[in-house]
């Protein structure tokens, strides 16, 4: 019996090493990071990136890059979150595996949070520097005040080399050409060290006597102040009047170390400078659109008509970041993310050049293994089962014209 129950013992412990051993081995390269599990809607009514470029996919440590893009703020904006007035122009990335060196809108430098306005097209850029070696998938990213983050398109970069050798050079308005990276390290190290002997040495200082139960002992016997000698006494004193004269003597130290020093930079940027767009030619009506469940595509009859003077087609449908495009109008170079980008996966029932002054309704189908993936299929489990999006149409010199559409998606059922 008891035999057996060794046996037993063993294998389950065999068992339990394997599968530990498994789990640590088994590390899934996810595609996505956050964004998935976001509320459909949230995503397809917030923010809209578009025209991103990524400059590189490989970068060497200490070399930079730049994301580079617009990005639309939907006017009809959720109740559920904050209106971007305090917004913060963030990079979705692991930790500082890249360093940010520069983040702008519209021309402006954003180290600050700013203020967004609802309906409006920015213009972004955001410089990063590679620190650490690996594949990192980076994001775009807003941060809204009482909304959340926003995450955008995220794009796989690789970065070679060693940490070792990462630098983060920064000349100060005194001259001084500082590393960022190391700057300062050691004098924290040294202070908090220094403090930190100095508490060991004061509970040293009475633990070497015994502690607790004669201390006790004394107490309750009535005796208290004979634990405590004059020869502590002076000890206390000497801890107390040192340490005073220690921070005197540092700060002095310091201040004459350090003769300029500015508080913390901080504030809201108000004014950011929006895209002017062209005026728009082309109107679009959303006579209704739907969402098969279970399924990957959804459908809208589009009313479109042409006031310009040149005929255009359709060619993108953009939402949550997912691109759908008629290869027969439009194809990508930008190098955009393969998971968000469905090459061909826009069809229009005619998408023939519509004529100035024309009009012409069309069964428009986005469809893409996407819609499932990034779970904007998920719609059905959010509250307000509506879309909006970016329609890109191009007439024929390939003069582009984005137009916004928003409209409610209703779901069908098999
Ligand atoms: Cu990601």
């Amino acid at each position: 019996m008891k035999l057996i129950k060794d046996k037993v013992a063993k294998l389950s412990f065999v068992a339990l090493l394997v599968t530990v051993t498994a789990a640590m081995f088994y590390a899934p390269t996810a595609s996505a990071h956050g964004e998935k599990s976001q509320a459909a809607f949230m995503r397809m009514r917030t923010i809209h990136w578009f025209d991103l470029n990524w400059s590189k996919d490989t970068v060497a440590v200490n070399d930079t890059m730049t994301i580079s893009g617009k990005f639309h703020v939907f006017a009809g904006w959720p109740e559920t979150v904050d209106k971007p007035e305090i917004s913060f122009l963030n990079i979705g990335i692991p930790g500082p595996v890249f360093i940010r060196q520069g983040s702008w809108i519209g021309g402006q430098l954003v180290p600050r949070s700013v203020t967004l306005e609802l309906g409006e097209t920015y213009e972004f850029k955001v410089l990063l520097k590679a620190r650490r070696p690996g594949d990192w998938h980076v994001h775009t990213m807003m941060n809204v005040k009482g909304g959340g983050p926003i995450i955008g398109p995220g794009k796989w970069v690789t970065v070679t080399g060693t940490m070792g050798s990462f630098t983060n050079p920064v000349t100060t308005l005194l001259g001084d050409t500082i590393n960022l990276e190391t700057y300062n390290l050691s004098n924290t190290y040294f202070w908090h060290a220094f403090w930190y002997g100095l508490g060991l040495v004061w509970v040293g200082y009475w633990a070497r006597k015994p502690i607790f139960v004669p201390r006790h002992i004394a107490m309750e016997a009535g005796k208290a102040d004979s634990l405590i000698t004059a020869g502590d006494r002076k000890v206390a004193l000497g801890f107390a009047v040192g340490t005073i004269a220690i921070v005197a003597f540092g700060m002095s130290s310091t201040n004459a170390a350090y003769p300029v020093t500015t508080p913390l930079q901080a504030g809201l940027l108000r004014g950011m400078k929006p895209i002017e767009l062209p005026a728009r030619t082309v109107n679009v009506k959303v006579e209704d659109a739907t969402y098969r469940v279970p399924g990957r595509a959804m459908q809208m009859t589009l009313t479109i008509t042409n006031n310009g003077d040149s005929a255009v087609r359709l060619g993108e449908f953009n939402t949550a970041g997912v691109r759908f495009l008629d290869p027969k109008v439009h194809t990508d170079e930008t190098g955009y993310p393969d998971d968000l980008l469905a090459e061909e996966g826009l069809s229009v029932s005619d998408n023939s050049p519509i004529a100035p002054g024309t009009s012409r309704t069309v069964q428009v189908t986005a469809s893409d293994a996407a819609w499932e993936v990034y779970r904007l299929a998920d719609l059905i489990y959010d509250p307000d089962s509506r879309f909006a999006g970016l329609l890109f149409f191009f007439d024929e010199a390939g003069n582009r014209q984005m137009v916004m559409v928003d409209a409610p998606l209703i779901p069908t059922f098999i």
